[in-house]
């Protein structure tokens, strides 16, 4: 009986961390998700922990997929997926390569970190992303791994982009995903942290090329919600005279991305669908 109900209150500690964005990013919201399952791996638990985050696919594919294999062969997926995405991404950075990025992304972590210990020295520029400052957790997690990183405030992310501290353009945008939007076998868009669009199209206008590192998981042929958060997350003020609108993410348009950086390689985004039908049938 206490067993259950330490079982029932660590899911119900997950759902909350996760609704609160304390566990946060696809990735780990997956990873959190798949341990609630874990603990109570039932069709109602699918239900609530898909219910958190409306605009996760990759918690809703790898719930699917533990209910049809088990939790430990999707999370070693999980694992050798993030691993190759580093491996695959860090191609990319060169000596002395300037990098933008936006929000938190781990796979983009992953590869800037893998890049670092290949010996390449190189910068990252990134923007606060507000509401909720997770470009901070990025410059706090590079800061410790030794990266030099430069933060700006969202409303400078041109300037991040295009004449950064040293008055050059960044080599390429580099940001994760929360979604790959698929409808008759093409890619419809790419969801990601509110901001996501508006920078990918100022780098498109500068010849940046923008890449997206992400795992075929992230895949959905579902129109998919924009998750709504919060007023208070953006300001507590209270007047029946201001609104504010507070959506997590917005969707890019596919012309402004190069190339996927994901577990098959980097690779167009119609080969990545080809790939994810072969493996998972999506
Ligand atoms: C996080 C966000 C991240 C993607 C990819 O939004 O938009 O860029 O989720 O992350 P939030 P990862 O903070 O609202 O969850 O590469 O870690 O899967």
């Amino acid at each position: 009986m206490i067993n259950i109900q330490s079982k029932q209150s660590q899911f119900n500690k997950i759902c909350k961390d996760i609704k609160s964005v304390k566990i946060q990013g696809a990735g780990n919201i997956a990873k959190a998700g798949l341990k609630a399952y874990s603990l109570i791996p039932t069709k109602s638990s699918i239900r609530k922990l898909s219910s958190l985050r409306p605009t996760e696919p990759m918690l809703f594919n790898t719930l699917a997929l533990a209910e049809k294999y088990e939790v430990k062969r999707v999370l070693d997926y999980i694992k050798q997926t993030d691993e190759e995405i580093a491996k695959e991404g860090s191609r990319l950075i060169k000596n002395n390569s300037r990098v933008f990025t936006h929000c938190h992304s781990s796979s983009v972590v992953s590869i800037l970190k893998h890049s670092k210990k290949q010996g390449r020295k190189f910068e990252v520029f990134n923007t606060e992303t507000r509401p909720l400052y997770q470009g901070r957790k990025t410059a706090m997690e590079l800061a410790r791994a030794k990266i030099p990183v430069t933060t700006f405030v969202d409303s400078l992310a041109a300037i991040a982009l295009t004449k950064n501290k040293i008055l050059k353009k960044s080599n390429f945008m580099l940001i994760g995903a929360d979604a790959l939007l698929i409808k008759n076998h093409e890619l419809k868009g790419v969801i990601n942290k509110i901001g996501s669009n508006m920078f990918a199209e100022i780098a498109k206008d500068h010849k940046i090329p923008v890449y997206i590192a992400c795992s075929s998981l992230k895949l959905t042929h579902k129109n998919l919600k924009i998750e709504k958060r919060p007023q208070k997350e953006v300001w507590n003020e209270k007047s029946r005279y201001i609104n504010t609108i507070n959506p997590a993410f917005e969707t890019i348009d596919p012309r402004f991305i190069k190339k996927i950086i994901c577990e098959f390689g980097i690779i167009s985004p119609i080969r990545l669908i080809n790939m994810a039908h072969k493996v998972w049938g999506f």
